[in-house]
């Protein structure tokens, strides 16, 4: 929450001291060739990071040591990381604004997150006394660096496992950071070990080595696919997968609705982070007699964002996290010229997406998921909204699904009806929030449980071992029991 005074003079603190403290950092855990960190608003170096490899990968497992403390002090030393991140707000924000795009109020709210998950998991495993599955392979994305990093490393961590983290190749500056401040907390170095490096080498090392008892992954679908193959040929059956991956979002937005609070919650879903986040709303649907209306104030609430430069505090819509993804959505935007109903100019240098409204028939005309500030519209007629529903189920995602009405029966039926993780009413849908909204997808966007939720922690332990159940009581022969 922006608004709050001592965030914005915390801020205003940290932009004073924290950029020129950390840069340059140089993150160098193994061999390898070092790799230059590029900011992607400006293009300029700011960290150069030594890659593991696949022989280092093979080495950290061997070296893993599960957390063998009692759950109450693993949870303390969880809990003293949560303060420490918290201190060390300056560098993280820099980092995040630097490394990873992130605007400042995406920066605060990923920083609570991710100290909200510490403190979540310790609470809810203090008190357990399962054991650990033994090794874990965390792979995290890039969109989240902080938040989604620390998650999982928290959950397996408090659940007692060694755990080998694998951050995303664009922002291992952040995770070094994060690693550094749990080992201080008091986390052992060989249960919880970096590994920055490429996915198809480290990661493909990591997720198909017989030694490790389970993967937590979140990102593309596709990749939570070969990981379950690798999985699949190389370890034992029913090592778990947890994965959260990616969504074609939907909202329905009908005549009851209120116009200036849904285009509020369109406009925060969509072009929030850049679009950047597996929670973001891809495809609206309008329904037909208030659609001229309500795309026009749409419109005229995109003018209002300030694209830019993310360590500026005005800025609403900060760069993609690099060139690559750049390129992709703008050669996707320009096979599709003629949808496009709205662009905003953006900056011509760094990796800048014009915000962009589209005008497409339904969700069955995208192509695929577009992590970006674009955003689908569409419209439906009066009794229509089962059709709608059908064709957002067809694609055979379930990850976020938001709708604006005043029809409680309509709320009723519509959120029974579709397929999704987490499903909003009347408000936006991105910004789950850790414990009182636990955050997962089902059919191609993900495994579930939901993180954050209180079934979460239970995939990380061992599944109770034969002998270690309830004893099953036979009849008991008086005479014999007697001798
Ligand atoms: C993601 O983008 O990978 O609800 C997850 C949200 C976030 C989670 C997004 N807490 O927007």
């Amino acid at each position: 929450d922006l608004s709050d005074e001592d965030t914005l003079a915390a801020i205003e603190a940290a932009r004073a001291v924290a950029l020129p403290d950390a840069a340059p950092i140089t993150v160098s855990p193994a061999s390898g060739t070092p790799v230059a960190l590029r900011d992607p608003a400006t293009g300029a170096e700011i960290a150069q990071v030594t890659e593991a490899d696949a022989r280092a990968a093979t080495q950290a497992i061997a070296d893993a040591r599960i957390w063998d403390a009692p759950p109450a002090e693993r949870a303390a030393v969880l809990c003293r990381a949560a303060d420490l991140y918290e201190e060390n707000f300056g560098p993280i924000f820099a980092a995040l604004a630097r490394e990873a795009g992130k605007t400042l109020p995406d920066a605060v709210g990923e920083l609570r997150e991710a100290v909200d998950f510490l403190r979540y998991y310790a609470a809810e495993g203090a008190r357990s006394a399962r054991a650990p599955r033994g090794v874990i392979v965390a792979i995290s994305p890039w969109n989240f660096p902080l938040a989604i990093f620390t998650g999982q490393i928290a959950a397996a961590l408090m659940a007692g496992n060694a755990v080998l983290a694998k951050p995303a190749e664009q922002t291992p500056l952040i995770a070094a950071i994060a690693v550094r401040l749990l080992h201080q907390a008091g986390v052992p170095l060989a249960a919880l070990q970096l590994l920055p490096g490429q996915g198809g080498t480290v990661g493909a090392a990591l997720t198909s080595d017989a030694r490790v008892n389970g993967v937590v992954f979140t990102g593309s679908t596709e990749t939570a696919q070969t990981i379950n193959r690798a999985m699949a040929r190389h370890m034992a059956p029913g090592t778990p997968l947890i994965a959260e991956t990616g969504g074609l979002n939907a909202m329905i937005v009908d005549s009851t609705a209120l116009p200036e609070q849904a285009v509020r919650d369109i406009v925060a879903s969509s072009f929030r982070s850049a679009g950047q986040r597996c929670s973001a709303l891809r495809c609206l649907y309008v329904q037909d007699d208030i659609a001229p209306h309500l795309i026009e104030m749409i419109k005229g609430a995109m003018d209002e964002l300030t694209i830019g430069d993310p360590w500026q505090l005005s800025t609403d819509v900060g760069p993609v996290i690099d060139a690559e993804a750049r390129d992709g959505i703008l050669a996707y935007l320009r096979q599709n010229k003629a949808r496009i109903a709205h662009a905003l100019p953006a900056p011509q240098s760094g990796t800048y997406v014009p915000p962009t409204l589209m005008t497409v028939p339904g969700i069955a005309a995208l192509e695929r998921e577009i992590f970006g500030p674009v955003l689908h519209v569409a419209t439906f007629r009066a009794g229509q909204i089962d059709k709608v529903i059908a064709a957002i189920n067809a694609r055979g995602y379930g990850l976020t699904f938001g709708l604006h009405s005043r029809i409680d029966a309509r709320v009723q039926e519509v959120s029974e009806a579709v397929h999704a993780g987490n499903i909003y009413v009347n408000r936006n849908q991105i910004g789950a929030v850790v414990g009182s909204q636990p955050f997962g997808g089902e059919g191609l966007s993900g495994t579930g449980p939901k993180a954050g939720g209180p079934l979460y922690l239970n995939r990380f332990y061992a599944p109770a071992q034969p002998g270690q159940g309830q004893p099953v009581l036979g009849r008991v022969d008086p005479v014999a029991s007697l001798a």
